[in-house]
């Protein structure tokens, strides 16, 4: 972190127009643009931008592996709305960081990923460490730029900015030659600032669409409302909420809509979808009108898009026109940031007796409503659902979750109630095993003060485990717990359900991960029994570093309700009732 003295210095630059070289110019920019944390590992094509990193405020965070600078950045900026920051050097450093931009780009993340270029002469001669990243990455940013000139480094940063955090966000990379990094040019911060932003004119709810969707809204019998990932986006929590008590709508949530609208509020569904509540897939496909905010109907929400929600009416909320009738067809489309949208509509909705709906949505609850582990005596096994429900309770909720891929990040959804928006941190879209560690990385540096805890398979964990290193090395205090099934859970789930049970290549030898954690200077401890859980979540919570909790759970559980691939979104899998996490109000 640089000193008061080189604060001053850098501000100095952003007011007045000052010769710096290039490689002062990416910091002197990310300065401007507000940034104080990056991400990423150093390498020749960069090294001109390093050198010049001690004379400026930013903290850099040495990963050890560029995929884990990419998941830095990303969830930095999902637990903090602010744009994300990662930095590679040309080549291996610059396709590592493919795998985590191509996460950011499935969930709409604003991220800014700065990669060294060999010198503009050698471009197209293969070069040492010269790959083609801008191509590369051409289908999984919102865009890219290649700068090979020193003058145009400070506008095409800006720029970067505005277009990662501006209407539906995404990642943006800015590869610059070293040559560029080399030279000098005047750094005129506010000369380099970008046209203002404007969504095209023609793509907004007008008042005819606003008057359609409210006359809906109005005549509608069994309304429900779908919460997605666009709500926190947009940061449209208080008007969802008053569209939802105004009108007595009940709240489905999409994975990553989880904590948009509050776990606990009595007209919360919970989360629709493959792997969501019975009773929300039944209520949608019960309803007679959808109003779909900020959320894209993706296949893990829809199920077959044949016998999706026929019986609904559909308004669809959202700011990206391409998603406008891509996968579900909708009859009247809103296009607009969400909440100013919502701003326009609310005044047209009038108070609205739900009770009848409400009412039959209770019943439709029923038997599925009560899935009982809460009140399940401890039998001697553990399960993922115990860990995750305990971990909600000991720490009131009050807590950012990063979680992994697998059947852990579906317990987690499940079974840790989440109230507010960025206490969830997950890979929806692209669904990366691998991302739970690094993302954590970087929510904790955004949120230093917050819980963070990182649920992760024990798959996932070895596949960016090295980043235990980087947790050691700044001194980071994380929780991890570890599912710990033996199996890559999800995948053994698909072949118990429908490959014969033919576990091929699914069952996994890991290492001792808390000895593992230990070689990091990193405590730990393993749980076999729901009997240890709090007092080892405890433990953990207490110590002053980083800590590692070793779950050991039922190997062969399996993750319900599960709607398979080319099912209606009626048509669940459900817990045998055998099988000892009964759905039925008898468990109590
Ligand atoms: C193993 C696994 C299982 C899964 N199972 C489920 C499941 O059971 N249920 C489930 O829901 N998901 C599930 N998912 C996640 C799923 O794949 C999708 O990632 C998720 O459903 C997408 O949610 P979303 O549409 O809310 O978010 P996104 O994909 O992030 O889409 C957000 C939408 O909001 C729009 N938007 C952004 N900003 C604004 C704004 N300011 N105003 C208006 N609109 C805006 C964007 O343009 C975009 O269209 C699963 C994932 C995995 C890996
Ligand atoms: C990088 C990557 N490779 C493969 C997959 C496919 N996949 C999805 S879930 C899963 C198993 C995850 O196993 P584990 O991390 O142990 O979590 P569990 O399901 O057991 O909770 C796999 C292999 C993936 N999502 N990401
Ligand atoms: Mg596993």
């Amino acid at each position: 972190m640089g000193s008061n003295a080189h604060t001053q210095a850098s501000n100095a630059h952003l007011t007045t127009p000052t010769r710096l070289t290039g490689a002062e110019i990416v910091w002197a920019t990310l300065v401007g643009e507000g940034v104080t944390d990056v991400f990423g590992y150093p390498g020749g094509a960069i090294l001109p931008v390093y050198d010049a990193l001690r004379k400026f405020p930013i903290h850099h965070t040495l990963v050890r592996h560029e995929q884990g600078a990419s998941h830095m950045a990303d969830g930095y900026a999902r637990a903090s709305g602010k744009v994300g920051v990662c930095v590679a050097t040309s080549g291996p450093g610059a396709t590592n960081l493919v795998t985590g931009i191509a996460t950011a780009m499935l969930d709409s993340i604003a991220m800014v990923c700065i990669t060294g270029q060999v010198s503009s002469k050698v471009l197209g001669t293969d070069a040492f460490q010269e790959v083609d990243i801008t191509g590369i990455t051409l289908p999984v940013t919102k865009h890219n730029f290649l700068v090979n000139c020193t003058e145009d480094i400070a506008p095409a940063i800006r720029y970067a900015f505005q277009i990662a955090k501006s209407g539906r966000p995404g990642p943006v990379l800015v590869d610059i030659t070293k040559d560029a990094q080399q030279a000098t040019a005047i750094f005129d911060f506010a000369a380099a600032k970008p046209r203002p932003y404007r969504p095209h004119p023609m793509l907004h709810a007008g008042d005819a669409e606003l008057e359609q969707a409210a006359e809906l809204i109005r005549n509608a019998k069994r309304p429900v409302i779908l919460a997605g990932h666009g709500v926190i986006e947009s940061g449209a929590m208080e008007q969802v909420r008053t569209l939802a008590e105004r009108a007595q709508i009940p709240v489905a949530l999409t994975l990553l809509g989880l904590g948009a609208f509050p776990a606990s509020h009595e007209l919360n569904l919970g989360m629709m979808g493959m792997h969501g509540e019975a009773w929300v897939n039944h209520a949608i496909q019960e309803a007679d009108l959808l109003i779909a905010c900020g959320m894209r109907f993706d296949d893990r929400v829809t199920g077959t898009i044949a016998t999706y929600a026929q019986k609904a009416k559909k308004i669809h909320i959202e700011v990206d026109p391409a998603e406008i009738n891509k996968n579900v067809k909708v009859d009247v489309a809103l296009v607009g940031d969400l909440g100013e949208v919502l701003e326009k509509l609310l005044p047209r909705i009038p108070g609205r007796d739900g009770s009848a709906w409400l009412k039959a949505l209770d019943n439709i609850k029923g038997a599925s409503a009560v899935r009982d582990i809460k009140n399940l005596p401890d039998d001697g096994h553990l399960y993922a659902a115990h860990v995750m429900h305990d971990l909600w309770r000991i720490t009131g909720g009050n807590a950012i979750v990063v979680t992994d891929v697998g059947q852990h990040q579906m317990w987690e959804a499940q079974y840790f109630h989440h109230e507010q928006p960025r206490t969830l941190i997950t890979s929806g879209g692209l669904g990366t095993m691998g991302f739970a560690l690094p993302a954590a990385i970087g929510a904790k540096t955004a949120c230093p003060d917050k819980e963070v805890w990182v649920i992760v398979g024990d798959g996932g964990f070895q596949m960016t485990s090295s980043e235990l290193s980087t947790i050691a090395q700044e001194g980071i205090k994380i929780n991890i717990a570890i599912i710990n099934n033996g199996f890559l859970g999800m995948v053994r789930q698909w072949q118990e359900f429908f490959y014969d049970k033919n576990y091929e290549c699914t069952p996994l030898v890991s290492p001792d991960f808390v000895k593992l954690a230990d070689a990091h200077g990193i405590a730990g401890r393993t749980v076999r029994t729901r009997a240890e859980l709090a007092g080892a979540v405890k433990e953990a919570r207490t110590a002053p570093g980083a800590y590692l909790l070793n779950f050991m759970v039922e190997q062969e559980d399996s993750v319900y309700p599960m709607i398979p691939v080319g099912s209606a979104l009626h048509e669940m899998i459900r817990r045998p009732s055998k099988s000892p996490l009964l759905e039925t109000p008898d468990d109590k």
